[in-house]
């Protein structure tokens, strides 16, 4: 079964949106895995960051990233990574559908609520750098046969 990597963001965090955001991805029908409130050190942001080092606004995103504690999370689904792109919306708020977790909830490209991994690579790569294998628990929801 599909897993993917999905983080809620020190803004997120600071708003009180940990409940809201947790809440449309159970109502939707995926599976938390593993979760945990972090604060993200330098060194786990640069890497987690890496493929955006050449991007202007690099430091910026480590800072962002390292300022507050960040909700992580493992979900497991049905093209779970794919969806939770969907549900989550465009990378900038202002282009977000309404509907989506940054089209209801964002507004700044940097503040954007939520990260999600983007493909089966990054997944497997970004629940590695956050999670042990020890805090994903592996067990099947009964009901999600009626999903
Ligand atoms: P996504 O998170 O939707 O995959 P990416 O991979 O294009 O988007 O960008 C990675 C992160 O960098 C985004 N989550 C966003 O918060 C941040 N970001 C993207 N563009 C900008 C920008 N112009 N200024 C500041 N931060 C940005």
């Amino acid at each position: 079964m599909e897993r993917t990597y999905l983080m809620i963001k020190p803004d997120g965090v600071q708003r009180n949106l940990i409940g809201e955001v947790v809440s449309r991805f159970e109502k939707k029908g995926f599976t938390l895995v593993g979760a945990k409130l972090m604060t993200v050190t330098k060194d786990l942001a640069e890497t987690h960051y890496a493929e955006h080092k050449e991007r202007p606004f690099f430091g910026e995103l480590v800072d962002f990233i390292t300022s507050g504690p960040v909700f992580a999370m493992v979900w497991e689904g049905e093209n779970v990574i794919s969806t939770a792109r969907t549900m989550m919306g465009a990378t900038n708020p202002a282009e977000a559908a309404p509907g989506t977790i940054r089209g209801d909830y964002g507004v700044q490209v940097a503040m954007n609520v939520i990260h999600g991994s983007d493909s089966p690579e990054s997944a497997k790569r970004e629940i590695g750098i956050f999670f042990e294998d020890a805090e994903l628990n592996n067990y099947e929801k009964v009901v999600n046969k009626w999903v």
